[in-house]
């Protein structure tokens, strides 16, 4: 891929990275976040080092962004690797009762193992893990039931660690979206960026823009993905033809339409449809990918 190297790990992230391996021997149960348009690349390669023998719940966020049978798709492949993922979408609510049965699920065999050992029962200490602008905070306040933390559409909302006490026995720990410090994985980095999981200023937005039209070229064929050229092509009135295998060409075409030639703020529109969903419902990982 020659696009300019994709690289974002502002200050706030590698300090609560720093404060969060303290508290993270304090937590008893991990609540993994991922969201649902690309759960391959928002996952943590050294997770499991940081989960140790924790309780951990997988949770993936966003699932109306994406197709029933993508999610059916994918729950498959996660069993098969013996991990039952909870969907949800925590702007609507939907698929929070499941995780909260879960979580009081994991508090229940906590409470039995600290009396077995003699030791007094106490809340238990819940944190949720993930990428930046996954929908973590948006999730706690579901669980809360109310508006207890910061949510907004931008990455790097949270910026320290906050704790919410729920009246169920279980501590909720608001974290900042946590990205390694170097985004090696570039194919990685560039679905980050093209789901504004990371900063703009990580990445150049026409570059992203152009391989974001080749990726959904390249996905059309899989009905998983829900990738619908049509769709696509009556949005912008650019015919499907060959300028969607050329990005460079789609990107001009599109601009003179609908930005007075300015490519820039094409590229930024197209993006920007992705994430609203004026698109459709498209994940750019796919299981048969992995
Ligand atoms: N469509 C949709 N939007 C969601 C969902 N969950 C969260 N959002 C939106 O996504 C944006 C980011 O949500 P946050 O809760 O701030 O995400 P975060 O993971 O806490 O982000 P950081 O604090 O930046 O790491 C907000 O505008 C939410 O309304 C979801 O399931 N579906
Ligand atoms: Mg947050």
């Amino acid at each position: 891929m020659k696009i300019p190297k994709i690289q974002w790990y502002p200050g706030h992230i590698a300090k609560a990275e720093k404060k969060l391996r303290e508290t993270i021997k304090r937590v008893d149960l991990v609540i993994e976040v991922r969201d649902a348009r690309i759960p391959i690349s928002t996952s943590h390669l050294h997770l499991d080092k940081w989960i140790k023998d924790k309780k951990h719940l997988l949770v993936i966020n966003r699932a109306d962004m994406i197709s029933d049978s993508a999610i059916y798709k994918w729950t498959k492949w996660f069993k098969e690797r013996n991990t039952t993922p909870f969907w949800c979408d925590a702007k609507k609510g939907i698929g929070i009762k499941e995780i909260c049965k879960a979580a009081s699920k994991s508090r229940l065999s906590i409470d039995i193992r600290r009396e077995s050992r003699g030791m007094k029962t106490r809340s238990i200490r819940a944190l949720t893990l993930g990428f930046p602008n996954v929908g973590k905070s948006a999730l706690i306040n579901r669980i809360a039931r109310k508006k207890v933390v910061v949510s907004a559409r931008k990455a790097g909302v949270t910026r320290s660690l906050k704790w919410i006490r729920l009246n169920n026995g279980i501590d909720l720990l608001d974290a900042p979206g946590i990205i390694p410090p170097d985004l090696d994985n570039q194919k990685s980095a560039l679905n980050l960026a093209i789901c504004d999981d990371i900063g703009e200023a990580a990445y150049d937005l026409d570059s992203v823009a152009k391989e974001f039209l080749k990726i959904i070229f390249k996905l059309h064929t899989n009905p998983i993905s829900n990738v619908s050229l049509k769709q696509i092509s009556k949005r912008y009135s650019i015919d499907i033809d060959q300028s969607f295998k050329d990005p460079d060409q789609w990107i001009k075409l599109a601009s003179d339409i609908h930005t007075s030639g300015n490519q820039r703020r094409m590229a930024h529109r197209l993006l920007e449809d992705f994430r609203t969903q004026m698109l459709g419902k498209i994940c750019l990982e796919v299981p048969s990918e992995f």
